[in-house]
Order: C-alpha cells, then structure tokens, then sequence
C-alpha cells in the first residue's frame, strides 16, 4: 500500500528491488561513456547528438550542467561528461507536452506522477494559465500572459509584496535585464538559488578577502603541490574536474579528499577521452582520505591552523604585509586544546599533523575546493572563514597554483551574482544602474529565498515569479513551502520542462515556456561566468521545438513592458532586440566587463579582475581578514542521527534523470537512507528494512516515511538522503549564521520502523 504524503513532496513510490553493491573506487572510464550515450539515444536520439557536438566549444553552448571551466585552449572534440550529457538528453528533447497533454492531465494528476516521470513528458511548448479554482491547466497566449503579470503586479500595495526567484541558469544578459526589471518596479526581492548553494562562500569569502569567490584558474592546478577536496562529489556533479585533478597528479600534486563518505570520484578516475581510460586503466587520485566526522570540518581546519603554528611554518613576510587580526586569531587557536578538535572532527591529531604537513612542502601551493558539504550547516560561513584562515598563515592566496576554489554548481549562479541578481547588492552597484537606466532603485534590502517563503506563509508576498527552477522542490520544509505558495494570488514560472513548482500553485499560475542553453535564439547568442571568472559566449543551434518559445530576455523585457512601461533611460523593446545593446549597459554598470561585446566574442571569452588573486583586498581592513571564534560543531538531538541530503549520480538538482546512484552501488531506488552499519544494527535494522525518517528540531517533528535503509561506510552517527526527497526533513528555520542558506547537510532524525 501506497502511504499518502502532503501533495506537494514527491509521491512515495513501492519501494522496488533494490540494488546494493560495493561503492565504486574510481569515477568515468567506459561506464560514464555508455550512460552518457544510452541517455542520449534514449531521450533525444539525433538532436541530442547533434547538441553534444557543440557542448562547451568555442561558439557552441555552455554546458548547462555545473560551472566547472573548459580549459582556455586544447579543448577536445567531446568535451562533456556524462553527467552534461544527461542535460542535454533532457533539454534537447524532441518531445513536447502542450495543451493537449495539459488538457489530458489535471494538476492532481501531474501531482501524483514521481520528478522522473515529469521530466520524460518532454519540453513545455506555450504559456499555460491555471485560472483560480479549476483543475487543468489551459492554453492562454502570451499577451494574455503579460496582461495577468501586469494586473496582478499593478495590484500590489508595495513592490515589495512581489518576489523574483532566479535560478542559476539564466544567462547574464536575462539576469542582468531581470534585476532592472525588479529595480524599476521596485523591489530588491531578488531571491536566487544560490542563497542554498554557496552563500556561505560568498559571505565569508568577501568578509575574508574582499571577494565574493574563489581565486584560482585552471592553470593554477596544474601547478599545484597539494589540492584538496572538501565537501563535495566531483564524480558525480563536476566531472570535468576530474580531468584537472588528474593532470594535477600527474604534474606531482598530492589530492586530499575530506569527506563523510568515500566517494568514488575522489579515489579513482578513468580518462573517458583516452583509449586506455576506456579500456579501464585507472589513475589513483586521493592519496589521503579523510573521513571527517560529518560538520567536523571547522575542527579539521582548526587543527592544521594548529599543526602550522607549532611547527612556526606560518608565512610571516605575508602576515606582517597582508593581513589584519592575526594575534587574536593565533591566541585562539592556542587555547584550542587537541582533544576538542579531535572529537569534534572525528579525526586523530597525527592524521591532521600529516595534512599540515603536506601543505607546508615545497612552497606552499595549496589549493583548496569545497561545495554543499561545507556551505549548508549552520557554522558553514565560519568554517569557510577556518579554511581561509589557514591559507592566509600559509600565504597560499594570490600567486601560482595556490588558493580558494568554491566549486559552483549551477552553469550561471556566480554570472547572475554578478550581474546583480541579490538581494543586497552593493551601493557601487545601485548607483551605477541608476545612473545607466536613469531610475531610482530602491535601498531597502529584499528577501532572500528563506525569508522570501516566511514573508509568503505571513501572506506578506503576494505574487512569485521564478526565472526558471524548482522552488517548491528545492526549498527547505516542503510542507510549509507549499503552503507558502499556496497563499500567494500568483505563481508564475518561466521554465523549460515540467516541474512540481508548477502544480504547488497560487491562487492563479502561469507557466511561461522558455528557450534553452542548446536551442537557437534568432542568431543571438547568450554569455555565463564559469566558476573561475571567466565570460563566455554560448550560442544553441537546436530548431526550437515549438514557434511559440521566446528567450528568457524577451521573456523578462515583454513583462516589464507590460508591467512598468519604458522608464527613466529603459527601452525594453529596444534593449531586447539585439543583446549587444543589454551587453553594454552591463558593462556600463559593473566594473570588469569592459569591451564585453568585443572580448566575449574572442574564442575562450574573458577573465573577469579578482583582485583577491592579485593581493589587494577590498575589505573593511583594506587587508586580508582573519576570523577568530570558538569550535563547534552540530550536535544531533538524543537518540537523533545527523541527516546530510545529497544528490545521486542520476540526478540534476530537481530534475531526476533515472534511478540509480552507480559509483555508491546503489541501484533502483531513490527513497533510500545511508546509514553507518552500526548506528544501523543498534536500532535493530539491516539493509533493506523499510524505515521513517522524523527529523527533530525546536519547533517540533517532521515525517518522511518509507525509505530503504542502507548500511554504508560513513563516520558513526551519520546518515545520508537524496534530496529532493528529504526537503520535507529540512526546518525553514535551519539556517546558516550570516548566509540564512538552509542546514540541509545536518538535520537530526530519528529512525524508526515503518508500519
Ligand atoms: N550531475 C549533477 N551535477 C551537479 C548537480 C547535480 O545535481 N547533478 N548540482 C549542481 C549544483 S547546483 C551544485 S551546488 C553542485 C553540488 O555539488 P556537491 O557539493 O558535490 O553536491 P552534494 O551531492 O550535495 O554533495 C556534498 C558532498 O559533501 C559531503 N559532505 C556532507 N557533509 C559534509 C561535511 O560536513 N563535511 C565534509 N567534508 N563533507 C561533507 C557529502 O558526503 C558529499 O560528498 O553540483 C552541481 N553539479
Ligand atoms: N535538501 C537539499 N536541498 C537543496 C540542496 C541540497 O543539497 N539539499 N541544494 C540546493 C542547491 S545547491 C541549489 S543550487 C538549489 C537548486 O534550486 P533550483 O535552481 O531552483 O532547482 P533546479 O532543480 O536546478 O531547477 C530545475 C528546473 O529548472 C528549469 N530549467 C532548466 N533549464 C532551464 C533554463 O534554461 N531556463 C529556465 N527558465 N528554466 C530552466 C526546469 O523547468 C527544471 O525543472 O537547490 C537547493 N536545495
Ligand atoms: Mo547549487
């Protein structure tokens, strides 16, 4: 029997037959080639091959799956991976789901249907209304579209009862023209994934280093003498990666990976582009591994700051000319005693004392990466602060093959940062927009993403409009979510396929069809920022499958025309018909693009200044900053587990590709829950068992029922889900001090039988 869960999760399916095999030790090779290949034949046969040829090529299109960068020059005739290859099998559809399919299937029904099923159904078509109280949606034209936004927006008593989520997809240009669009109307509620992803980077990184991101190349791996690894899964959401980590190896650099769970990427790797990587030669990559108690990481790096210092190794020549608070820093971790950092991190004091001293070889080029295994746990800003700490006693900052690299997830979130999709945007930045588009934007500061669905649930937001995503999915507390949503007069999403977003809806929904990165756009061609800094062009050459799609530019300029009218110095119609003309007034309001029309158009794009990798700091200090505070790290309720949500190796964010997680060895199932084998047998279960998981938090319990249980090599006291499955898991409230991004790696649950 089928248990009911709130309307707005991920039906719980039966649960299948569940595959457990080994974990893989190594990432790629043939495999990677073959799931790429069948995804592709399977889903969008000749128009998806057609799109791979061009994928990450100069004057092809950026690859929409993760913001990893293409190498400047050499780049191979197939550069993509498997996972940017189940991307683009999904966007390059050639299927298509229209009024016809909407008027087949009511909203309760798409509701029950599971994400993958969703995504199958093909691409949306044409502008689709829910009107208030029926039960299908129905075709509704796209002037009669704008004519709704513009009805319901005008209604508003503030701007600010209106919220603008943005996904990291969306190219600069329609970022940059959505944000003006905001501005004019009104509002700073500017929302965006990246306030779940690495906000918490970006908060103590411009804290730290007066810059918001990381200060590292490609090249600077390849120089590297010690790369490290922190909190994330690079086989399975940056493979690419895994080719510049491989290279690095063989240059002589020593790979450390930090994380709960040996993740097959980081221990091993075939070359999917060398015949020998086919044939199933591997390369080790991780010489050391550190299974870091899950949140154990501050401690961790607590414990190299400590390693440095007694062994007087830190870079005294760059403290005395860089830094500012060293002294209170130093005490600090001089009063930090070892067996504190050793209960914390779950690590032994001879295996830090080994780290540190890797990193102080040679001379010092480290470079350290990280992702949602740091970012998203309450004290995610000051352990990143931890990390950066520690490279600033080494002096590992600004100069060859050393520095920070918050790997990035979506293709576009650091473009979109950039272009001034925030909700805080700097003052530098307001004035100069104003200044373009002869407007007076507003100061008062917007919502982010949590407080976007507080100031819902409070009916104090009123309309949500979303530049793609999947807001109800990928938000904390689903249940609250939805019925956040569900207060609003209008939801509106402009999107490429199907979601659940769709169908947790206001009183009234549209649902706006959308061009992607792999189709053609009237010879127009879009530019996104890799994680690296670097502005590229990207340019689809897929037929549209339907004539009625527009571009996410046109898109944002037809609902600002309808909504504020031409203003100040905007000419919406004018802006949109050539996206040079969008280019340039990025470049008139934010510093480093200049000669973006000319430079984007140069093979390989451009780097944009980081004058963090250059050793000037535009901090308070006007130096590098150090963080000082007290450890921590989270700790489970009695009897509780700590909950991480990951994603499987078959999955994009939300969109769910197929079913199974092959480098952990799991196979048909999603609605599984990793757990250390003997946290496991003490509560008396074994792999298989089904299990609800309640997670436990100051304001009460949430369920989750019937997910498998796994036993699986993790530190005691840990367990591990997908999201979005466990989103209903994740209290709103949760959040990360100074980045409000939700604790979606450490939630306590409990784990009781299923009946
Ligand atoms: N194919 C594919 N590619 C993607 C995505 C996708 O869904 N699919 N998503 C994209 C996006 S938006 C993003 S942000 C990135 C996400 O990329 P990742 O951050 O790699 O994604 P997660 O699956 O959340 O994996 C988190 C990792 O951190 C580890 N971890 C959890 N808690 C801790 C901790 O406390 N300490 C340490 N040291 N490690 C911990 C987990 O074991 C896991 O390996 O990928 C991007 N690329
Ligand atoms: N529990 C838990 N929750 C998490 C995370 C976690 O690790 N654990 N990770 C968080 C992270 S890192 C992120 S970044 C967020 C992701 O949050 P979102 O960015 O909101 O979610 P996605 O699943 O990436 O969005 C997928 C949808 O985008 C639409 N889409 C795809 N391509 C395009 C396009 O080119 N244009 C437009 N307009 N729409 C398009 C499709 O309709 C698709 O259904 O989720 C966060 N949520
Ligand atoms: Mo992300």
């Amino acid at each position: 029997m089928k248990p009911d869960v709130p309307d707005a999760r991920p039906p719980v399916e039966d649960p299948g037959d569940l595959q457990v095999k080994p974990p893989k030790t190594w990432a790629v090779g043939f495999p990677a080639v073959a799931s790429a290949m069948s995804q592709i034949v399977m889903k969008s046969g000749l128009r998806g091959t057609r799109a791979l040829l061009d994928l990450n090529q100069s004057g092809g299109f950026d690859c929409p799956s993760c913001a990893w960068p293409d190498p400047d020059h050499h780049r191979s005739i197939a550069e993509f991976c498997e996972n940017g290859a189940k991307a683009v099998a999904s966007e390059a559809m050639g299927k298509t789901i229209g009024r016809e399919f909407f008027a087949a299937h009511s909203v309760e029904q798409l509701a029950e249907q599971s994400d993958a099923w969703h995504d199958l159904q093909g691409r949306l078509t044409e502008p689709m209304l829910l009107e208030e109280g029926v039960t299908h949606y129905q075709p509704v034209g796209w002037d009669r579209a704008f004519a709704i936004l513009a009805e319901e927006l005008r209604a508003l008593v503030s701007p600010n009862e209106a919220l603008f989520y943005t996904s990291g997809r969306a190219s600069n240009e329609a970022a940059f023209l959505y944000q003006l669009f905001a501005r004019a109307y009104g509002t700073n509620n500017l929302p965006d994934c990246s306030n779940m992803c690495h906000e918490s980077s970006g908060t103590a990184l411009k804290a730290a280093i007066g810059v918001g991101k990381g200060t590292v190349t490609l090249e600077d791996f390849l120089e590297a003498e010690t790369i490290l690894c922190v909190g994330q899964n690079p086989g399975t959401n940056h493979p690419r990666m895994l080719t510049t980590l491989a290279q690095a190896v063989a240059n002589g650099a020593k790979l450390v990976a930090v994380n709960p769970l040996k993740e097959a990427g980081l221990t091993g790797f075939a070359h999917p582009q060398e015949v020998l990587g086919l044939l199933g030669r591997t390369s080790p990559l991780a010489s050391t591994y550190l299974q870091v108690r899950v949140n154990g990481d501050l401690a961790l790096f607590r414990g190299v700051a400590k390693a440095i210092l007694s062994v007087g190794a830190e870079d005294v020549p760059f403290l005395c000319e860089h830094v500012s608070g060293y002294e209170s820093y130093r005490s600090q971790v001089e009063g930090t005693a070892w067996e504190e950092i050793e209960t914390l991190s779950g690590i032994a004091r001879v295996k830090i004392e080994e780290l540190a001293a890797l990193m102080v070889r040679g001379e010092r080029r480290v470079i350290t990466c990280w992702a949602m295994g740091l970012t998203q746990h309450r004290n995610a800003v000051a352990t990143i602060r931890e990390i950066t700490n520690v490279h600033l006693l080494l002096g590992a900052i600004g100069r060859p093959g050393a520095g920070l690299c918050p790997v990035r997830g979506h293709s576009n979130v650091q473009g979109d940062r950039t272009v001034g999709i925030w909700e805080k945007m700097p003052e530098s930045f307001m004035e100069a927009l104003d200044q373009q588009a002869g407007i007076v934007s507003p100061r008062e500061h917007g919502h982010d993403t949590v407080a976007s669905i507080l100031a819902m649930h409070r009916s104090e937001a009123k309309v949500f409009f979303a530049l793609g995503g999947n807001f109800a999915q990928a938000t904390p507390d689903t249940d609250f979510t939805a019925a956040a949503l569900r207060n609003c007069r209008l939801t509106c999403h402009v999107s490429t396929k199907l979601n659940r977003s769709h169908l947790v809806h206001g009183r009234r929904a549209l649902i706006l069809p959308c061009l992607g990165r792999t189709d053609r756009d009237h010879g127009r061609f879009v530019s996104c920022e890799n994680s690296m800094g670097v502005v590229q062009s990207s340019e689809g050459r897929l037929e549209p499958v339907s004539t009625e799609l527009l571009s996410e530019c046109e898109i944002v300029a037809r609902m600002a025309e309808a909504v504020a009218g031409d203003v100040g110095n905007i000419r919406w119609r004018w802006l949109v018909e050539d996206y040079d003309r969008i280019r340039d007034w990025i470049e008139a309001v934010v510093p480093g693009f200049e000669s973006y029309n000319e430079r984007v158009r140069q093979p390989g794009g451009f780097y944009l200044p980081n004058a963090a990798k250059e050793r000037r700091w535009n901090t308070d200090t006007g130096k590098a900053n150090f963080a000082a505070g007290p450890l921590d790290a989270f700790t489970p309720a009695p009897g509780c587990l700590i909950l991480q949500t990951i994603r499987s190796h078959d999955q994009f964010n939300t969109t769910i590709y197929g079913m199974n997680d092959r480098y952990r060895g799991i196979g048909h199932a999603r609605r599984i829950v990793l757990v250390n084998p003997d946290d496991l047998a003490e509560r008396g279960f074994k792999t298989g068992d089904l299990v609800d998981l309640i997670s436990v938090w100051e304001d009460g319990e949430r369920v989750a029922p019937r997910f498998q249980a796994i036993a699986y090599d993790m530190p005691r006291g840990s367990a591990a889900a997908y999201f979005p499955e466990a989103n209903a898991l994740v209290p709103v409230r949760s959040t990360a001090e100074g980045s409000n991004t939700p604790t979606s790696k450490s939630i306590s649950v409990r784990i009781t039988a299923s009946c």
